[in-house]
């Protein structure tokens, strides 16, 4: 069993039940989260498109990494998400941000994420979803944020529920 770091990331449709559809679709396939963080409004990025609603979530599983990659993509197509233009509008995005202490370098699969560091968008959620220095970066979310522009992002008063 190891725990995963997860990014969640919805601009279109109803933002905060897609986040919440896919914390339950992702429980139903091996990957129940354990902890949870509150929902963020974070600006686009590029900043032609919706507004996001992001969150991360702490999940439990005994799948591999790439298992737990496609069982984030199917949730993907499960909840309306169509091939279209990298970093384009979506109902949903689920990123793999860490897998315990993994470390692989590939085009399907990045661990770490490559641009996790970089991006208020993942790391306001993700300090609330992890404690403490974060595998591999040897870093806290926290720590990290210094560094990052967070302007426009805004901790809704939205609630995720665990599985
Ligand atoms: N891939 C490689 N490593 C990973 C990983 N660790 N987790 C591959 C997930 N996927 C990984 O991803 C593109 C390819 O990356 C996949 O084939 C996968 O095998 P994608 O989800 O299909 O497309 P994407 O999300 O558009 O690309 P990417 O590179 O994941 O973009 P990001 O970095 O996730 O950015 N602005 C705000 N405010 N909030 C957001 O959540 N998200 C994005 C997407 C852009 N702007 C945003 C937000
Ligand atoms: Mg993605």
């Amino acid at each position: 069993m190891s725990v995963a770091l997860l990014g969640l990331g919805s601009n279109l449709g109803d933002r905060a039940a897609n986040l919440q559809a896919a914390i339950d679709l992702l429980a139903a396939r091996g990957a129940p989260a354990v902890r949870l963080s509150g929902v963020w409004e974070t600006p686009p990025v590029p900043a032609d498109q919706p507004r996001y609603l992001n969150a991360a979530a702490a999940v439990a599983t005994a799948l591999a990494p790439q298992a737990l990659l496609a069982a984030a993509k199917e949730v993907e197509r499960l909840l309306g998400r169509r091939p279209a233009e990298r970093w384009g509008p979506r109902p949903i995005d689920v990123d793999l941000l860490f897998m315990g202490r993994i470390e692989m370098s590939g085009e399907a699969l990045t661990l770490p994420h490559a641009r996790v560091a970089e991006r208020a968008f993942v790391l306001l959620p993700l300090a609330e979803a992890a404690d403490g220095p974060l595998p591999v970066l040897g870093r806290s979310a926290a720590e990290l944020l210094a560094g990052v522009d967070a302007r426009g992002c805004e901790r809704t008063g939205l609630r995720l529920r665990l599985p």
